[in-house]
């Protein structure tokens, strides 16, 4: 008997769509959570295992798991680990664990692209472009190099993963790769595709209103409320906020954390794994624990969301070099302007605070620590109309200070109050 426990996710079902390939009713596939996997290992290694193959993927296991693998591998069983999460590169110690994160040509890789060519070197699958272009959507998707390359497609087929169950999900896909030489959605999935694409973005800007901002550590947090689409949010909040270090999105019923950061400089691994969990650089996960419960949901719980930027504007638009004006919830105004390409100003109540090197750090600055928005035509129209008054004013205080100067004989100058 072939065994396979994988992931529950789009990457890890796609292992078992080759598998299912590969072996038909030979195969015995467990689709795992990540909680989920180590109980069913610690229970199928109980077993006699001595005719089976055994193979983990886009998972990996803990510390008593690990030992229990590694005493089964040297008692001549059969199992290979394949992964493709940083977290996991430790398993590459032992002769069963086979972890790559990046292909030698700067390619990620994702379980499934690893699986299948594992499979392809074993001999027991055979290689088809349907199944070539399946598994790069698949990796793709997983590797998150869809949303470089638009890769739509790769995004659909997840969108389809989600909108099936697995055991559908599983049953369409090895079909369609068995019977057709490329790899594409019938009519009936791409309306429903069509249909689950206007719904994601409704969800996104509803839970953009709710988004909300803190620091927490050194970082600039967006904190949201969400039980599904993680991946979208994370990416379209993230980039409607480039000011934000990361995304996390919390989900209080499940007790689940995800982490999402569009920057490269940011590592969302690290602060997942601070909470006792995992994953990418740019998408990782934890459970919410106390601690973060605090951190996430408590504290922030009073704040009021992120406003949005002003987006019907034909005045008060960004980068103007005639200045961008931002308010906040205090009500303090903020303009940002150029006085030239290298050298823009950030004004608080019309008092300078910093000059910055481009536009960008300009708002970045503002928007992090003063949680401003974009303010609207009619206040930019109003705060100029105000400015040019003021600069009358000024002018006409200036001419006044003339006026005095060139009536008094001596060189005192008398100011008025
Ligand atoms: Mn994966």
């Amino acid at each position: 008997m072939y065994r396979l426990y994988t992931h529950n996710d789009l990457d890890g079902v796609s292992c078992g769509i080759l598998g299912r390939l590969a072996f038909g009713r030979e195969i015995d596939i467990r689709y795992n959570s990540v909680q989920g996997l180590d109980l069913q290992i610690a229970r199928v290694l109980e077993r006699d295992l001595s005719e089976d193959e055994l193979w983990i993927t886009d998972l990996s296991v803990n510390k008593e798991n690990e030992a229990r693998l590694d005493a089964f591998y040297q008692n001549q069983g059969k199992i290979t680990l394949l992964d493709h999460h940083k977290t996991a590169l430790h398993f590459n110690d032992y002769k069963w664990g086979q972890i790559t994160v990046e292909y030698e040509d700067g390619r990620l890789a994702a379980a499934t692209s690893l699986y299948y060519e594992h499979l392809l070197e074993r001999g027991f699958i055979k290689r088809s472009d349907a199944v070539d272009e399946f598994v790069e959507l698949v990796r793709q998707w997983d590797t998150w190099e869809w949303d470089k390359n638009q890769t739509m497609d790769a995004k659909r087929l997840n969108d389809l993963f989600f909108m099936l169950s697995i055991d559908e999900f599983e049953e369409r896909m090895v079909k369609r790769l068995q019977e057709n030489e490329h790899f594409a959605f019938d009519e009936f999935e791409q309306k429903l595709l069509e249909m689950e694409e206007t719904k994601i973005e409704r969800y996104i800007r509803r839970k953009r209103r709710e988004l909300v901002q803190t620091f927490i550590g050194d970082y600039c947090v967006g904190i949201v409320h969400a039980e599904s689409y993680h991946s979208e949010l994370g990416n379209d909040l993230g980039k409607d906020s480039p000011h934000l270090d990361y995304i996390a999105i919390l989900n209080v019923g499940s007790k689940k954390m995800s982490f999402r950061t569009i920057h490269d400089d940011i590592d969302v691994s690290d602060i997942a794994g601070y909470y006792g969990g995992g994953g990418h650089a740019k998408a990782a996960g934890s459970t919410l624990t106390e601690e973060a419960y605090d951190s996430f949901v408590a504290k922030p719980f009073t704040i009021e969301p992120l406003r949005l930027d002003a987006f019907r504007n034909h005045y008060n638009l960004k980068h103007s070099k005639n200045g961008s004006l931002y308010i906040n919830h205090e009500d303090h105004h903020f303009f940002i302007y150029p006085v030239d390409e290298e050298e823009w100003v950030l004004e608080q109540n019309d008092e300078q605070i910093q000059t910055f090197g481009s536009f960008e750090e300009a708002e970045r600055e503002l928007k992090r620590n003063h949680l401003a928005w974009l303010a609207r035509d009619e206040r930019y129209v109003q705060f100029i109309a105000q400015n040019v008054i003021r600069r009358k004013q000024l002018n006409a205080y200036a001419n006044s200070l003339t006026f005095i100067r060139d009536n008094t004989s001596d060189t005192e100058q008398t100011f008025p109050h």
